[in-house]
C-alpha cells in the first residue's frame, strides 16, 4: 500500500498541536505504521531537504526544522501521498484552504506546521530515511474494510 512521510514540525509541537494534527490524519483514514518523537540534526535535515539546497530559504529551513522536537509518522493508505497533501494544504498557509491543517493553523510559509511527501517515489525514500523497513509496523485495523474497498 502507498506510503507517505509526515513530519509534525517544531512550531506545531511547541504550540501543542500534535494531537490535533494526528487526529486529522487518523480521521482521514490513513493508517499509522510508524511514529516517533525526535529532534532532527542538521545532517538528517540536509538529507531530507536536499532538493532545496541552494534556494534562498534553505538555511532558514534547516534552522527551523532542527530548532525543537518533531513528530515523524509513516502513513499508509490508498493514494496516501495525495490524500495527506490535501489534508495538509498549500505550502504557503495564506494560500491553504480553510479546513486544511495549514489553512486552519498557519499564517507564514516558514512556519507551516507539517511536512508531507510530494510524490509516491519520495514517500518511499523519505519513509526509508526516517524509519528503515525494520522501524515500521505491519498491522491491520479492524475498521480497514470500512475505509478500503479492498483491504
Ligand atoms: P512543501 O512542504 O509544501 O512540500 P516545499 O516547496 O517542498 O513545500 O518547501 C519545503 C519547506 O520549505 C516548506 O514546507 C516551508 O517550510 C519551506 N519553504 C518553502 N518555500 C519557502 C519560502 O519561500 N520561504 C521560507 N520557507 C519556505
Ligand atoms: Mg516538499
Amino acid at each position: 500500500m502507498e506510503r507517505t512521510l509526515i513530519i509534525i514540525k517544531p512550531d506545531a509541537v511547541q504550540r501543542g498541536l500534535i494531537g490535533e494534527i494526528v487526529a486529522r490524519f487518523e480521521r482521514r483514514g490513513l493508517r499509522i505504521v510508524g511514529m516517533k518523537l525526535m529532534q532532527m540534526d542538521r545532517d538528517l535535515a540536509a538529507r531530507h531537504y536536499a532538493v532545496h539546497k541552494g534556494k534562498s530559504f534553505y538555511e532558514s529551513l534547516l534552522d527551523y526544522i532542527t530548532s525543537a522536537p518533531v513528530v515523524v509518522m509513516a502513513l499508509e493508505g490508498t493514494d496516501a501521498v495525495k490524500a495527506a497533501r490535501g489534508t495538509i494544504g498549500a505550502t504557503n498557509p495564506a494560500d491553504a484552504g480553510a479546513g486544511s491543517i495549514r489553512g486552519d493553523f498557519g499564517l507564514e510559509v516558514g512556519r507551516n506546521l507539517v511536512h508531507g511527501s510530494d510524490s509516491v517515489e519520495n514517500g518511499e525514500k523519505e519513509v526509508a530515511l526516517f524509519f528503515g523497513e525494520s522501524g515500521l509496523l505491519a498491522w491491520g485495523r479492524d475498521v480497514d474494510r470500512w475505509i478500503f474497498e479492498k483491504p
